[in-house]
């Protein structure tokens, strides 16, 4: 079979169900195949880095992997960044790069797109993925094929596969279907026996969960051990959204001293802290009101389980769970929980100016009325007004903190799961990646994104607030959107909120862009209370 074809065959038996992508000269063979490959539709975008947020949100929503497809250098240099977020928040996105035929490569002339050798872009991807393969040798081509799958599922990480423009066509023998690397039973066992009664013999358990769960696609399994544990669960600020839709949803999300004091108290307090599927990050931990001691936590995430000074090696996440699933028993009667934090609803639609947590009250009013959209959000004040937000699925750069996420996020969901998104975006961010938009027309996409224009890296200002160099100007986004097929709307009241969010629940069919004029300064009170924390614990440490 044609290298390229079977290349594509792999990938959906892999799980991917569509393509994103930027074509280029070096790629064009590639593409001819993939636009003639109908269980892979492809997504073409105007920039790259929108190309590897909307695969990378993809896969988040949908599961299976995610595909970013684009040209040699020029295009894969710019996919950089998606792609390390990706492999800082674990997600298994496989980037699909054309690349200089076999004879440009020995023509000993330098390639257009080349950086410094024609291994650069390789040189570089090597840091932001857990696994390569340049596709130049037709006998070696489907066992690096089936390697290269395989490392992205197991290990739930990005990797990177480069086409020679001349393999396109080249015949290659089936890719295998290798079987799933080698996992102890044994560690598995014994682990699971030993966390089940580090578990029954603490004084107050908690079970903190992370991206990692929704990854492996072990999120309904984990509710149901939870629960059968009688083990109150948590996410992290990266694993907001998780269990979002299990007949028992997590108290609440974690974030230190920036979060609700019911949460921190009992994390803190906690004798038994189980991190599962957790990223050991400083979005996550940092703000700590008491620093939690990582080394008397039981964590299991990156196919191994650690319990103080002592690791079991190759434990995938699923089995565990089930190896623990199979002998959970309650854990018997523990101090009273608190009841879960409260989300705010029901807005004022009065005249006052907007605030950050007037946006959380009038989307959890919106939802109650209308039903859950899945969220995207940027890396701004939007996620941490997101925390208000009643607890549903979302996708969001919670540890790599990039910005550009948030609208290429939401096309990707639409597109891997058909359902319309809410984003939530800075102006800042907004001004990234926001122009995307443009292609929903063309591809029957219609978001409603809401737009936290406060004219301001606001963040920034939080830390630095003498900087002027945080001011931005005042773009009028909401003008922009009919020109690119969507809808625009103005806000400047509690009242114009309220009405544009049920226009944009009401109207389908066109994107509907909100928005929503916000005074600089006026922060979430999440965001508020993190930068007070994190500024506290940096004085501690000086
Ligand atoms: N560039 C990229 C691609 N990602 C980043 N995270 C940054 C720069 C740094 C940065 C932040 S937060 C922030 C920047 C520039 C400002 C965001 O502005 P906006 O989207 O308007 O949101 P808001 O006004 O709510 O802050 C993080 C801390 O690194
Ligand atoms: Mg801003």
């Amino acid at each position: 079979m044609q290298l390229a074809e079977a290349l594509l065959q792999a990938l959906h038996r892999a799980g991917a169900r569509e393509i994103f992508g930027i074509p280029g000269d070096f790629a064009l063979p590639l593409f001819e195949v993939i636009e003639r490959f109908p269980e892979l539709p492809l997504y073409t975008l105007s920039h790259e880095p929108a190309v590897g947020f909307a695969a990378d949100a993809a896969t988040r929503f949908r599961g299976g992997i995610g595909v970013a497809a684009i040209t040699y250098g020029a295009g894969a240099f710019n996919l950089v960044n998606p792609v390390a977020g990706a492999y800082a928040e674990r997600s298994p996105l496989v980037v699909l790069s054309g690349a200089p035929s076999r004879p440009e490569r020995s023509s000993g002339l330098l390639v257009h797109h080349q950086a410094r050798t024609l291994d650069s872009q390789l040189n570089v991807y090597r840091e932001i993925t857990c696994d390569q393969a340049v596709l130049d040798d037709p006998v070696t081509a489907p066992d690096a094929i089936a390697r290269v799958l395989r490392s992205c599922h197991e290990h739930s990480q990005p990797v990177y596969i480069e086409v020679p423009r001349d393999m396109v066509g080249v015949d290659i023998g089936p890719v295998p279907e290798l079987e799933p690397s080698r996992v102890d039973p044994d560690a598995v066992e014994a682990a699971a026996v030993e966390i089940l009664a580090r578990l029954e013999a603490a004084r107050s358990p908690v079970m903190m969960v992370d991206a990692e769960v929704r990854r492996y696609g072990v999120e309904d399994k984990v509710a149901d051990l939870a629960h059968r544990l009688g083990i109150p669960v948590v996410t992290t600020f990266m694993g907001r959204g998780l269990l979002a839709d299990s007949p028992n949803p997590p108290m609440g999300t974690y974030i230190g001293m920036a979060g609700e004091p019911e949460i921190t108290d009992l994390v803190e307090s906690s004798d038994a802290l189980f991190l599962l599927g957790v990223i050991l990050s400083d979005t996550n931990f940092s703000v700590s009101l008491h620093k939690i001691d990582l080394r008397k936590t039981i964590v299991a995430a990156q196919r191994e389980v650690r319990l103080g000074f002592h690791t079991y090696p190759d434990v995938p996440l699923e089995a565990l769970v089930d190896a623990m699933a199979a002998q959970a028993r309650p854990l018997g009667p523990r101090p009273e929980l608190p009841a879960p934090p409260e989300p705010p609803y029901g807005m004022a639609a009065d005249d006052s100016p907007v605030t950050p947590t007037d946006i959380a009250t009038a989307v959890n009013d919106m939802m109650h009325k209308h039903g859950p959209l899945p969220m995207a959000s940027d890396m701004g004040d939007c996620l941490f007004t997101a925390m208000d937000i009643d607890h549903h699925a979302i996708a969001a750069p919670g540890y790599y903190a990039g910005m550009g996420f948030g609208v290429p996020a939401g096309l990707g969901i639409q597109a891997a799961t058909g359902e319309r998104a809410l984003v939530l975006v800075g102006d800042g961010a907004f001004q990234m990646t926001g122009w995307e938009l443009g292609n929903c027309r063309r591809h029957g996409w219609d978001p409603i994104v809401i737009v936290f224009n406060n004219a301001s890296w606001e963040i920034l200002r939080a830390f630095q607030p003498d900087a002027k160099y945080t001011d931005l100007d005042d773009w009028p986004f909401h003008e922009m959107a009919g020109p690119l097929g969507g809808v625009g709307i103005h806000v400047r009241t509690r009242r114009e909120l309220a009405d544009a969010l049920e226009r944009a629940a009401t109207t389908r069919g066109s994107f509907v862009l909100i928005d929503v004029a916000l005074q600089r300064g006026h922060m979430s009170g999440t965001l508020s209370r993190y930068v007070e924390a994190f500024e506290r614990r940096r004085s501690q440490e000086c």
